[in-house]
């Protein structure tokens, strides 16, 4: 696209796009893509793991690399650390999680979404009791004495005090008090999951945690302190030497692009989960992290390797939506709910189709991997590349785009590549041939454990963080000179948009939580009937639910249930788990788009696709990212006959006349 003309760009994602932004205001990094301090260091120092709104043993199985799933192993000794009372692991969560389960670990079940209340009492509770770290305050930290008057109450006559914290987090305030003395018992290492962040105000949740584990004093040392990485692409494996290959798309100088768009005034970027906002209001002006953003008008979209039709919140909203775009292709081997809604679909190749290299071990860094073709392409499927570089052949920027490269070479380069990196890091690495042919598995040295946040802690002026200050900034001057009134200066504790036990008597009583499933990446390989076969109940999407919900509402296990609010609605199929409190249900997040009638508004979804269900409202002016897991449901039995599920399947060949269909 940048070699051919003008387009509109995405930041941030919807991973941690709360976290993203409010963090390198508050720590000076962004934490969440960053590595974590070494397990082995956990487990030799920690007393207490607060596992807060974090499923590692669901979630690590995952990582943006080939996984090596080394975590494992630590997690089993963290287990049996528990068991012997060495040690002990609190999740904060409103359900059982995976690991919880796994590590058979204690719980503090809070309700859904009041996460910033209970750690601002923690926070009192340290202040009030004397119990917090003032050096650390001092040395590390600005902006206490700002942030001090809100949490004591003296700014709005509301103390932010234990009393105060259980009536909207359920806990008792004997509990919420004991939580805080043991925090500061001996080493707490806080790992801190995404999700909580993916909600209404969700950049509030990680600017508190690092304000409670600055006041808890212990960032920086081995075991303790703060980290927002854990449970993704193997955080706190021990980090091996040996060189990080580069990727495509190092075109340094690309030359002017022919078409320049004259974007008359709009931005050339948007928030990534503001597209659809972008799409119906084009013009309007929104706030992003301190600039004022015009929202272009977008003719025509290009999705390659992603899915919004699962991604993207609010899907009645973005059937409207999608009406907008003139044009839409996507890039893609399954038959997706995308594809559906696209123009042009392009088939490309599964890997397991192409020649690759990879590194495995995202975090670790262990190796090298040799990813061989396993089959020809099929069909007429060819590779993302070279369905890019077919492009660029049209207006002659083939040559500039490959490089002069095919997929060989380009994997060639690359390790040639690695091979003069390891060598300057005193790593030797054998010739490509012997590499390719022969093992086509390289595993680099171990490396030494490490601690996050060490250095700065060791020498803060020689090691300063990115903030303004160099410090950890509990008050932030920038955050505070942009004005947001749904983003002040220092956390706060706000009520969300929509919130189960709000006090407020709500038509859809239930929390609805579209977390990430313990069987699929998002929405992959949901198309596949035998895997779903493992899973799925009464042919749709698992919907999670308490036994007093369910028992309320007529339902058995193995019933299809309606899943409802004012935004959509979607059948599920029931099963019943003593790992959900009362209030709070879950559909995991990628169970494909099935309506009932294609392309209309408002259609029952037949599998269970949750953010048919949530809501498309960014978490505030600071960070624009999704809100995605504030979502209230009701759920009732479905009585009628269960309609087809229409997800799965085609696309239909359609025979072009004077041809033979293939
Ligand atoms: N309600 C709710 N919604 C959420 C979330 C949530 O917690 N709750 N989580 C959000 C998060 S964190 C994320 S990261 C997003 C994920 O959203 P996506 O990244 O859009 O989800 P995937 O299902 O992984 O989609 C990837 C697509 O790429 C295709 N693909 C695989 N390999 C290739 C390839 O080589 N080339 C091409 N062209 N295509 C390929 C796959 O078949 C698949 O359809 O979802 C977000 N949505
Ligand atoms: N198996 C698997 N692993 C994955 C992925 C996948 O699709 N499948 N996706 C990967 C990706 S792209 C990402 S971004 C990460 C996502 O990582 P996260 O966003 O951290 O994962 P989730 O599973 O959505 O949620 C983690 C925990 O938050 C809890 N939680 C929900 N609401 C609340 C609340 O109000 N308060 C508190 N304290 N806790 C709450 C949930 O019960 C759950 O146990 O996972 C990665 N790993
Ligand atoms: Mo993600």
């Amino acid at each position: 696209l940048g070699l051919h003309g003008s387009y509109v760009t995405t930041v941030g994602d919807y991973s941690a796009a709360a976290a993203q932004v409010i963090l390198p205001h508050v720590i000076g990094s962004l934490e969440v893509y960053e590595q974590q301090t070494s397990l082995p260091l956990v487990i030799q120092n920690s007393n207490t793991i607060v596992l807060w709104g974090c499923d590692p043993i669901k979630n690590l199985q995952i990582e943006f690399l080939v996984p090596d799933h080394d975590a494992f192993g630590y997690w089993q000794q963290i287990k049996e650390a528990v068991a012997q009372n060495k040690m002990r692991v609190i999740s904060v969560d409103p359900v059982r999680s995976k690991s919880q389960n796994y590590l058979g670990c204690e719980q503090l079940a809070l309700r859904p979404q009041t996460d910033v209340a209970l750690m601002l009492a923690l926070a009192h509770t340290l202040y009030e009791e004397k119990l917090y770290d003032t050096a650390f305050i001092t040395d590390y930290t600005v902006g206490f004495e700002q942030f001090l008057p809100y949490l004591l109450g003296e700014s709005d006559k509301q103390p932010k005090n234990a009393e105060w914290a259980a009536e909207i987090c359920g806990l008792t305030a004997e509990q919420i008090r004991d939580f805080a003395r043991l925090l500061v018992k001996g080493r707490t290492q806080f790992m801190a999951g995404w999700c909580v962040q993916r909600m209404h105000h969700g950049e509030q949740y990680p600017w508190m945690l690092v304000v409670l584990a600055s006041m808890v004093g212990q960032i920086g040392l081995p075991g303790g302190g703060v980290g927002f990485g854990w449970h993704y692409n193997g955080g706190g494996t021990v980090t091996s030497t040996g060189p990080v290959l580069s990727g495509l798309g190092s075109i340094t100088n690309p030359p002017q692009a022919k078409y320049k768009a004259d974007f008359r005034g709009a931005s050339e970027h948007i928030p990534t989960s503001r597209i659809v906002d972008c799409l119906l209001a084009p013009g309007n002006k929104i706030a992003f992290n301190g600039e004022t953003l015009t929202y272009p008008d977008i003719k025509m979209a290009i999705y390659s390797a992603a899915n919004p039709f699962h991604a993207q919140q609010d899907r009645n909203r973005m059937i409207e939506a999608w009406k907008k775009l003139e044009t839409v292709v996507v890039l893609e081997h399954q038959w997706t709910a995308s594809c559906r809604f696209a123009d042009i679909v392009l088939p490309v190749t599964t890997r397991f189709e192409r020649n690759d290299i990879e590194q495995f071990g995202t975090h670790s860094n262990k190796g090298l991997m040799a990813l061989h073709q396993i089959v020809k392409p099929q069909y007429e499927a060819r590779h993302d590349f070279d369905i890019f570089a077919g492009l660029c052949k049209r207006f002659d920027k083939e040559a500039v785009y490959r490089e002069n490269r095919n997929e060989m070479q380009w994997i060639q380069a690359l390790y040639d590549e690695g091979v003069k990196m390891g060598a300057s890091l005193g790593v030797t690495l054998p010739d490509f041939t012997t590499f390719w042919q022969g093992d086509g598995y390289i595993e680099y040295l171990p490396g030494q454990p490490w601690v996050r946040h060490g250095e700065f802690r060791e020498q803060p002026d020689l090691n300063p963080l990115g903030t303004p200050s160099g410090l950890i900034e509990i008050y932030s001057k920038t955050i505070a000179g942009f004005a947001y009134d749904d983003c002040p200066g220092h956390p706060v504790w706000m009520e969300p948009f929509e919130r189960t036990h709000s006090g407020k008597k709500d038509k859809y009583p239930l929390h609805l939580q579209s977390c990430h499933p313990d069987k699929r990446l998002h929405s992959q390989l949901c198309s596949s009937e035998a895997f779903r076969n493992t899973y799925a109940v009464a042919g749709r999407e698992p919907l999670y639910i308490s036994e007093q919900d369910a028992t309320t509402r007529g339902l058995k296990a193995g019933d299809i249930a309606r899943v409802f609010n004012a935004r959509g609605q979607v059948l599920a199929g029931v099963v019943i788990s003593p790992d959900f409190t009362p209030g709070v249900v879950r559909i995991h997040e990628g169970a494909w788009y099935s309506p009932q009638e294609g392309g209309k508004a408002g259609t029952l979804c037949t599998y269970g696709d949750p953010n048919v269900l949530s809501a498309d409202i960014g978490t505030s002016q600071l960070a624009q990212g999704p809100s995605a897991h504030t979502v209230l449901v009701e759920v009732e039995r479905y009585q009628q006959k269960a309609p087809q599920v229409t997800a799965f399947g085609g696309p239909q060949i359609v025979k072009e006349e004077g041809t033979s269909a293939a």
